[in-house]
């Protein structure tokens, strides 16, 4: 599966085998090149697929448009975010509709720390160690009701609080949707930490969606509203661009953007000698979650 390319070999990230190959690579120029890349499987069986990047990369590096539209941004301006106390509506097809207190919700669900692989559509990519709460945990506590076939997100909209919001590049408030079986799927996560400690606002403080096989900007942040649905649900950059963002948008090398190849990802921090990483199908969870999609034209489903 995964083959890594000679310049995807760093120092910062190298295990002892690659950090050798490197010596030998310098010490033995073109013939030590060729022995670097005969051994590129090798090295990929200890990877660096699942090495977290660091807190600093994951908390400055980031998409949140309600805070503004460059890297920095919501860096920058997330603090604002009142995150406590926060409610999150649960409604539409469930047996006990409400208004639940985030602590209430918390203090009920089984929190895990999880080392995700986050690509987002733009084709750079990262790895987050997540912690939070199986989403179908939520669903089972507020009981789905029969006939309910998508769930849709809203994030929070606080013009005092979200000075990109003021700004018309998408329609807010953000909104995402799964479906049923997607959401109701073990690797499907609200995320409500980061590296063991709280959420930073950045990241979609208090409550986020991940959802690590999709596109980057199906996992919604800082989560107000949770419906269940028997009709699929508009989501932002659907309605935005509906030709370049579908519903499903799971991550697929094989389905390019229209102005972009998606064969290809940078991954955040790479060091000086980072080159491109092939994109895995499903982000590399094809294993968990390819038979969701069985019969489908994931070209027209995309
Ligand atoms: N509400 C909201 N959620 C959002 C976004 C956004 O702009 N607003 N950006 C999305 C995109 S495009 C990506 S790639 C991820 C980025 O998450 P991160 O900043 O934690 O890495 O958040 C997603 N969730
Ligand atoms: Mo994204």
């Amino acid at each position: 599966m995964a083959h890594r390319w000679k310049n995807d070999l760093t120092f910062a990230d190298a295990t002892p085998l690659d950090a050798y190959l490197h010596r030998r690579t310098l010490l033995l120029g073109a013939a030590g090149a060729g022995l670097a890349a005969m051994a590129a499987p090798l090295a990929a069986a200890s990877d660096d697929m699942l090495t977290p990047n660091s807190w600093d990369e994951i908390t400055t590096y980031n998409n949140y448009y309600e805070f503004g539209v460059k890297k920095g941004d919501p860096a920058k301006h997330a603090h604002r975010l009142t995150t406590a106390p926060w409610t999150v509506t649960v409604d539409g097809l469930v047996d006990r509709p409400g208004e639940y207190e985030l602590t209430d919700i918390m203090s009920a669900m089984t929190i895990e720390d999880r080392i995700y692989r986050l690509r987002c559509v733009e084709a750079w990519s990262m790895v987050v160690p997540w912690r939070g709460f199986e989403l179908a945990d939520l669903l089972a506590m507020v009981g789905v009701k029969d006939g309910a076939r998508y769930v849709a997100f809203e994030t929070a909209l606080r013009p005092d609080e979200m000075p990109g919001v003021r700004f018309p590049v998408l329609d807010w408030p953000y909104v995402e949707g799964l479906r049923l079986d997607e959401a109701l799927h073990p690797l499907t996560i609200l995320a409500t930490g980061l590296y063991g400690k709280p959420l930073p606002n950045q990241n979609g403080a208090p409550l986020r969606l991940v959802v690590p096989w999709k596109y980057g900007f199906k996992s919604i942040k800082s989560v107000v509203r949770i419906t269940l649905t028997d009709t699929k649900p508009p989501t932002s950059w659907n309605k935005a661009g509906p030709r370049e963002y579908g519903f499903y948008s799971n991550v697929n090398p094989n389905v390019d953007h229209p102005r972009w190849s998606q064969a290809t990802e940078r991954r955040i921090g790479g060091g000086l000698f980072a080159g491109r990483e092939p994109t895995l199908m499903f982000n590399g969870y094809a294993a968990e979650v390819a038979s969701l999609y069985d019969g489908m034209d994931l070209t027209e489903n995309f």
